[in-house]
């Protein structure tokens, strides 16, 4: 069989999605591809792994070439607020990693590349209310921005040149595995820390700022699924919504005070991320997911704020 390759596989996605993918396909089938980060102990020892650094044209060239790679899941990317201070490390990864990734796909004949974009493709005019599939995206934030890049890239090489690109515009995911640290929706993980490590948490966006939503289980199906659905019944390709959740701080808030005793939550907003969080969506409409290839998430708040909390007591030593 022809390799899988996970890039970003250091991240808080990439390190959940190739150990799945290695479930399913065979650990010596899929790669781990980190670059700067290290990869967690479990995914450089279940598998495969590489250095690769996306940005590097000719070093993704040959590493797609060299490792004889059928089907790249692309989940190198550089976060919402991280990017808006460090344009140019953003540029480079979600802008130049993406052209990189899908040139080299054709050049050595791939099969398939899932391309993820995010709810950071919409922007300040566009409904926030249950936003539609197809409705206007004028981002105003630098990651925002390369999401729609990838999106109309991906969907071009799939038109143009004959490549099986799918993606899909994720939500905050919720995961307790690997802690996000620069995006805008990091606060819905972290709130668990500080509820475990001290029963506090100060959430630096305001306590009604709705947002969606995904636990990372469901992460990981989306991803699979939509890779694994059939190409005859998808009309769009690198461009699915899809939603689970909806919650504003003050709603995770109250899930994790009524599981933890004591728990209290105050605010100190951060005017960077909380401007951000404004110009995206409340909810999605994922009816074209739905309908296309039968997406449908398993997570509610109050069933993912339980396992959250089960298992990152576990993982921070607590015992559970
Ligand atoms: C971020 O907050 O930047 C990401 C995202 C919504 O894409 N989690």
């Amino acid at each position: 069989m022809k390799k899988i390759l996970v890039t970003g596989a250091a991240g808080q996605i990439g390190s959940e999605l190739a150990p799945a993918l290695r479930e399913r396909h065979g650990a010596e089938n899929v790669i781990a591809a980190g670059h700067r980060t290290p990869l967690p102990n479990d995914v450089q020892k279940s598998g495969p792994s590489v250095t690769l650094d996306v940005t590097d044209h000719a070093e993704v060239m040959s590493a797609v070439g060299d490792l004889g790679i059928g089907t790249i899941y692309h989940m190198s990317s550089i976060l919402s607020a991280l990017a808006e201070s460090n344009r140019q490390t953003a540029h480079a990864v979600n802008i130049n990693g993406a052209y990189n990734v899908l040139e080299a796909a054709v050049a050595h004949g791939v099969e398939q590349v899932i391309i993820p974009s995010s709810i950071a493709a919409f922007g300040p005019d566009t409904p926030q209310d249950s936003t539609p599939n197809e409705t206007i995206q004028r981002p105003n934030t630098l990651y925002g921005i390369s999401k729609v890049f990838g999106e109309h890239l991906g969907n071009y090489y799939q038109e143009k040149l004959g490549l099986d690109v799918r993606g899909l515009r994720l939500p905050g995911i919720i995961s307790w595995k690997t802690e996000p640290t620069a995006g805008t929706t990091d606060y819905a993980v972290a709130i668990f820390y500080g509820a475990i490590r001290e029963q506090r948490y100060t959430c630096y966006l305001s306590s009604d700022t709705r947002l969606p939503m995904m636990y990372m289980p469901d992460c990981i199906k989306s991803i699979i699924d939509l890779a694994e659905a059939d190409a005859s019944s998808l009309k769009h390709h690198a461009d699915f919504n899809v939603g689970a959740v909806s919650f504003t701080p003050s709603e995770i808030g109250a899930a994790v005070a009524a599981r933890v005793q004591g728990f209290e939550m105050d605010y100190e907003i951060d005017l960077l991320r909380q401007a951000i969080a404004d110009s995206w969506p409340n909810s999605l409409d994922d009816t074209a997911a739905r309908e296309e290839w039968g997406w449908s998430p398993s997570y509610d708040l109050d069933s993912m704020t339980d396992d959250m909390l089960e298992n990152l007591k576990i993982k921070l030593g607590d015992g559970g």
